[in-house]
């Protein structure tokens, strides 16, 4: 999944994708370096961020779907919280929900089900203004894979089909250092699930952390970061740098499959 930011506050991208011409310049490139998924956001969700209205998201993402439908027949995932954002998003033509909020606002369960599409139910432990300030847990991993379970249960119940489900445990998002670490090394437990995992850590402050690099200088941990996830049995590795990651686990997949 490649992530296309339309924030102009965007974490890594520094807003260089409003404009709507390199929108479409970085969608191709996302797509010939072998993209499966396009992921837009209009809402930044990095630590710290704040609040973006309903109009000017849909101001930010409505014209960029519009730009993608003309480069691209790959799927559009998007990356809100806001039921009014979906609804329009899969009316313009997006055909994936990716919320960090694992549809927890009102009403944003029953849509998605009438709406019938994927659905990326995320894990996170406060909200992105505050949520870095303190995180605390008895045992991160059961943590995540207790929420994830019961929100799925939820949508389940409430008529989305089992095999529209994806769940992310949501690195980065209201966890520390070492619980970003505990949660990468036992990424295999959230498979118990039964669901597809979805992985988002590409250039996260905890590979800064281990590495020392700043924001522009953590392909290589992002790589690595990429890789672990897939051998832990990711299904969607979410990325910024589209082409290195692909290879990365074009590599991984093939000696996976080559196991005996
Ligand atoms: C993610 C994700 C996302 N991450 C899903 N959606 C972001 N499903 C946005 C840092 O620590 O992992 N999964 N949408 C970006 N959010 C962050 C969080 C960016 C933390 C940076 C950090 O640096």
């Amino acid at each position: 999944m490649g992530i296309l930011n339309v924030t102009p506050d965007s974490f890594s991208d520094g807003g260089f994708f409003v404009d709507l011409g390199d929108a479409k310049e970085q969608a191709e490139r996302m797509v010939s370096d072998g993209a499966s998924i396009i992921d837009i956001g209009g809402e930044s969700t990095r630590p710290g961020a704040e609040d973006v209205s309903e109009s000017m998201e849909l101001d930010r993402i409505l014209p960029i779907i519009e730009v993608l439908k003309e480069v691209t027949d790959l799927p559009i995932s998007i990356d809100t919280s806001k039921i009014a954002v979906m609804q329009e998003a899969v009316s313009a033509g997006a055909t994936m929900i990716n919320d960090v909020l694992a549809l927890q606002e009102p009403g944003a369960i029953e849509l998605v089900s009438s709406l019938q599409v994927p659905v990326c139910l995320m894990h996170m432990q406060g909200r992105p203004r505050s949520m870095q300030e303190a995180p605390v847990y008895d045992d991160v991993n059961a943590a995540v894979l207790t929420f994830l379970g019961s929100r799925a249960e939820k949508c389940i119940e409430a008529g989305i089909s089992r095999e529209m489900i994806i769940v992310d445990p949501g690195f980065g998002f209201g966890k520390a250092y070492q619980h970003n670490v505990e949660l990468l090394a036992n990424l295999r437990q959230l498979k118990e699930l039964g669901f597809p995992m979805m992985v988002g850590l590409s250039r996260k402050s905890i590979l800064g952390e281990i590495t020392g690099r700043d924001i522009f200088n953590r392909l290589s941990g992002s790589i690595a970061a990429a890789v672990i996830a897939a051998l832990s049995g990711a299904a969607i590795i979410r990325a910024h740098d589209v082409k290195e990651t692909v290879d990365a686990l074009e590599v991984t997949r093939t000696v996976m499959e080559a196991e005996t």
